[in-house]
Parts: structure tokens; sequence; C-alpha cells
């Protein structure tokens, strides 16, 4: 609780003054200095000054993805590039990546944003944070590392993949700390087992996990796996990156660096606001960035807010886990289903491994969804029978759980494909 600064206790009616004196400046900065939110302020007729609460934010216009790409690479930039010191860039699975750009302020607000982030988990000096989170393009590496280094951690700075390496590193240089995808955290937990280790030999103590959906299913597995705290930790590119929001230790959904990014849910139809509690689109407007101030970004990722105080100290909200994106959402004859629904239903048997991957199909007119999923080494050890036993019981938990025939197929344990960044859960083969 000492450790929290001050803007992360701050009463609520202070932090709202703060948010709305910020929003007033953005708008006013965006008007100015961006066309498109130039144009869509005038059409939407709302000046800096008509913003008497914050409740006006719903009078300002969205932002969505394919902003970023009709406007590429540069044309949502409210400063000369000159003044840009860092570029990176998020690839969506078609067309042009998404670029973000980011002043020397833009800087010092994300490694503030990623220290509070770290110390949300209590890293400080004398830890080493073994960061494999990708460097490059991908905001995950650069984004953590600065943030390990301003609250005075060792990094190392390992990036995605070379398994083996990630390994030697974990004994050697004795992390305490592990950043990656909570998919990478499971491969390296096998990994780990594979080499005959157990987690005491490491020195793993709290992980930070996010940049893909995951569900507590996984958290369970990866927590007795590697003997480490897992926190859930949410950003996205467009917005600066990781540190939007992340868990304290009570693990009760994510806190929203409020005072920097204004979370909003809306229902993804009618684009209204939606009160505390209900599920629906989240909604972030920048508060304070220079080069990509963003009014009002549509993330596409579901989530809800939740206002109570949370025994941590923090005053700021908490968005749930992200159960899903608007547009990952699968339709199977019919059916609404979300691949994290499958997941959670999965991971409530317990001869499953976490491992799985969805395979849609058109067959004639029907669609067929298969789920191919890792059985433990146990029931791969008991023989065909077993496994096909298995793989009824988990027909029968989705069919119960979500209402849909699939087809599944229990696979030996280590023969689905792992990534080393964001896991790739769904084939669409539909065409
Ligand atoms: O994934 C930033 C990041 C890096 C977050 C490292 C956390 C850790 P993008 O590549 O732009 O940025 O992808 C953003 O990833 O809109 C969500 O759909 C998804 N996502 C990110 N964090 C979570 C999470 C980074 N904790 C997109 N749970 C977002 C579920 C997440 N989905």
């Amino acid at each position: 609780m000492n450790d929290l600064t001050t803007v992360e206790r701050m009463p609520r009616a202070e932090l709202e003054r703060l948010q709305l004196a910020r929003l007033r400046a953005l708008v006013a900065r965006a008007a100015e200095r961006v066309p498109l939110y130039r144009d869509r302020l005038r059409t939407a007729g709302v000046r800096a000054d008509d913003l008497r609460s914050l409740a006006d934010l719903r009078r300002l216009p969205f932002t969505v993805k394919a902003d970023f790409r009709d406007a590429y690479p540069y044309g949502l930039l409210a400063v000369p590039l000159d003044e840009v010191v860092r570029i990176h860039a998020s690839s969506g699975t078609t067309g042009k990546p998404t670029v973000v750009a980011y002043t020397r302020g833009d800087i010092e607000t994300w490694t503030h944003a990623m220290a509070r982030t770290l110390r949300a988990g209590a890293v400080g000096p004398g830890d080493v944070v073994q960061n494999a989170y990708g460097y490059g393009l991908f905001t995950g590496g650069l984004g953590f590392h600065y943030g390990a280094e301003r609250v005075g951690a060792a990094v190392v700075p390992i990036s995605g993949g070379f398994t083996e390496r990630q390994l030697a590193a974990l004994q050697d240089l004795g992390a305490t700390v592990l950043c990656c995808t909570p998919s990478y955290a499971l491969h390296l937990a096998e990994a780990v087992e594979d080499a005959g280790l157990e987690p005491k030999d490491l020195r793993l103590r709290v992980g930070f996990f996010g940049a893909e959906p995951w569900t507590e299913g996984m958290r369970d597995a990866i927590e007795s796996r590697l003997d480490l705290m897992a926190l859930n930790i949410y950003g996205l590119s467009e917005v600066i990156g990781p540190g939007v929001s992340v868990e304290c230790p009570e693990r009760r959904g994510m806190h929203v660096a409020e005072d920097l990014f204004l979370p909003e849910i809306v229902d993804p139809q009618t684009l209204e606001p939606l009160p505390a509690g209900a599920t629906g689109e989240l909604v972030l407007t920048t508060l304070t960035k220079e080069a990509l101030p963003v009014l009002r970004y549509r993330t596409r990722d579901l989530t809800s807010i939740d206002p109570e105080a949370c025994p941590c100290g923090r005053t700021l909200v908490r968005i749930g886990r992200i159960t899903g994106r608007t547009d990952d959402m699968l339709i199977v004859r019919g059916v609404n289903v979300y691949p994290s629904q499958i997941e959670h239903a999965l991971l409530q048997i317990s001869d499953v491994a976490p491992q799985y991957v969805l395979v849609l199909r058109r067959d004639s007119a029907l669609d067929t969804l298969e789920i191919r999923v890792e059985g433990q080494a146990a029931v791969a050890a008991a023989g065909a029978d077993a496994m096909r036993a298995l793989a009824a019981r988990v027909r029968r938990r989705v069919h119960e759980v979500i209402g849909i025939t699939a087809e599944v197929t229990v696979v030996p344990p280590r023969t689905l494909e792992r990534s080393i960044g964001k896991a790739r859960r769904v084939e669409d083969l539909r065409g």
C-alpha cells in the first residue's frame, strides 16, 4: 500500500477532476493538430470547452482500427516527425500493420505506467526480470524493459522463443519475475518439466502474462506448474502497448491506469455507454499521449468495469478478464461462441491439458467445429480407448456448457504446435 503512487489512491472526485482537465486539453490538441479529429469533432459539434463533466465523453467521436489503416503510416500524428523518438507496429491479420509513434514524453508516460504495473507485483531492486515478450515492432518487449529498469530491477532482455536458452537463463540468472504470453508461460513450464526440473529449482515469484486471452483455468495451470503468482496484464498498441491495466495481488480484475487512459464500456451494436458491471466493448481514450492522441478507441475487447473499492488501496477501477473480442466470436450453426468459453469448459476437465485448437469447417451448408485438445500424459498412457472416452466426456461438457455439438479429438501430450508469442487457437477453414 505504501508503494502506491498518489494517483493510484487518489480520492475519486479528485481523480475525475484530473481526468476532465486532461480530456479537455486532449480534445483541444486533437482538434488543432489532427485533421481527422478536427473534422469529426466539427461534425459532432463538440469543442473542448463544451466538456463540462466526464459524462460529456459520450459526445466525442469514436476511433476504430480502420482509421489507423486509412491514415497509414503517419496521418494520425499530432506532432511533426522530428518530435517522434520511437515507432512500433502491430501486424493485423490482413493488410497493412498499425503504426504507432511516441514522443520522448510518451516514452516517459509509458515507462511510468509500466513501472506502476511491475510494482503491482512488488517488483523492484534485487529482482531479475526475464522478459520473454518479443522485442521489435511488438510493444511487449520494450514496454516491459523500460518499466523494469525504472523500478530498479535487473532485466534480461531475452525476447520470445529459444526455449532452451530461456530455461538456461531461468536457472543460471535466477529470474524472479517472468514476463511473456500465458501460452508461452505454459510452454516454458513444460520445458522445465522436460528438463527434469521442479519449480523449486527456480526462483520465480511472479509473472505478468497478457497480450492474448486466457482463463482462470490457465492461471491455475501456470501457477501450479511454475510456482509463482500469475498476474493478468492488458494493453494494446493503438493506446500505448502494455501498461493500460494490470491486476494487483487481489487478482479480482485489472486496475486501469485511469489518470492516463479513460475507460468506457459500450454496447457494441448501439455504441451507447453501458453501466458498471455490464459486459460490452471496452473503449479507451488516451489522456496524456502526445504523438498519437486517441479519442474513444473501440478496442473490440469484451469486458466489464468494476468500480468497487479494492482492498489493495488503489482507487482505480478494474476491468474484468477479457472474455472475447467482438471480432473473434465464432458462429457455429447459429450459436455464438467465444474461444475463451470453450477454453473455460475444457479446463474444467482435469484429464485434458491446457493446449487446444479449434478448427472450423463448412461441410455442404453446415458448419462444423472440431476441438483438438491434448490429453494429460496419464490418459495417453492408458491407451486409445481412454483417449476416446475422454473425447466423449469433453464433447458432453462442451455441449452442456455452451450448447454446441463439437467433434472432439483428444491428441497425445505435446503434439499441438506451441507458440512463442500470441497463440493461434482458431483455424477457420470455412473460406
Ligand atoms: O498485446 C500489448 C501487450 C503486450 C499487452 C504485452 C500485454 C502484455 P497488441 O499486439 O496491439 O498489443 O494487441 C492488443 O491483445 O486488443 C486484446 O485483444 C489482446 N490482449 C492484450 N492483453 C490481453 C489480456 C499488446 N490480458 C490486443 N487478455 C488487445 C486478453 C489481451 N487479451
